[in-house]
């Protein structure tokens, strides 16, 4: 088999040699010559195929990393991270994210049942105490890595039934006239451990984004309350800001 150095062609001739090898790199996973999950050759093959030293390789390594492009795990290697970048002021459906990216959605089911509301979750939701709602708990994967733990509550009114949610809750609520016209959205980082540490396949104590949206149906009502724990090695929010009020 031909080496990684040999599929990517010859280095550029500008700039610092590790910047060069990190530009090939870059373009490698940009044009899925590299893909998600992917393991790179150990630094000293790489440094052998691409003739330039185990520092220059290391250094090239180092800077793809700190830019989120590849993932180090100790004792496993190098790895491609497969992250996905979100466009923060889009509502969007997981489903379609990953489809828009080319990668492919699918969930585990946690919990696909009915209720009804918690006193916590009525404030959230608006609705009293004891109302019906739908309950989907889910892990979220992206091709076969893990992206996101996610638990969804819907209130009665949303849906015709539990099983009406088959592979996407937007595509479910669509059908049902139901999807949601705008959201709120709240984020901010935790540690994940124990349980949902291994559903998303990480070492107990690594980065998450934890994220709280809720959806509002055209005339205000709730239609959706969701928590997801998103990867913190798997997702990139971008968001546009404008200097106009
Ligand atoms: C996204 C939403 C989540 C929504 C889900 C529906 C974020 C942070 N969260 O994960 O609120 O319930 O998509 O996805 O973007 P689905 O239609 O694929 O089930």
């Amino acid at each position: 088999m031909s080496s990684l150095a040999d599929r990517i062609g010859v280095l550029g001739e500008a700039g610092p040699l590790y910047r060069r090898v990190h530009d090939a790199l870059r373009s490698a996973i940009e044009n899925s010559l590299l893909k998600p999950s992917d393991a790179l050759p150990p630094e000293r093959d790489l440094a052998a195929d691409f003739g330039v030293s185990r520092i220059t390789i290391r250094k090239a390594l180092d800077s793809l990393v700190a830019e989120g492009l590849l993932t180090r795990k100790q004792g496993a290697g190098t790895f491609v991270s497969g992250r996905v970048e979100k466009q923060f002021a889009k509502l969007t459906s997981f489903s379609e994210d990953m489809v828009s990216r080319g990668r492919k959605p699918r969930s585990e089911w946690l919990l696909r049942a009915s209720g009804t509301v918690t006193p916590d979750e009525s404030l959230t939701l608006g609705l009293s105490p004891g109302t019906p709602v739908f309950r989907f708990h889910r892990i979220r994967f992206a091709d076969d890595q893990p992206m996101a733990v996610e638990y969804s509550t819907i209130p009665g009114f949303g849906l015709p039934s539990a099983d009406a949610v088959v592979d996407s809750l937007y595509v479910a609520l669509s059908d049902a006239g139901m999807r949601p016209a705008r959201a709120l959205q709240r984020l901010r980082a935790v540690l994940v451990h124990g349980e949902r540490a291994k559903m998303l396949r990480v070492e107990p104590g690594a980065p998450a984004l934890y994220i709280e949206r809720r959806g509002f149906l055209d005339d205000g009502r709730v239609i959706e309350a969701t928590q997801s724990w998103y990867r913190g090695d798997a997702y990139d929010f971008v968001a546009e800001l404008s200097a106009r009020a």
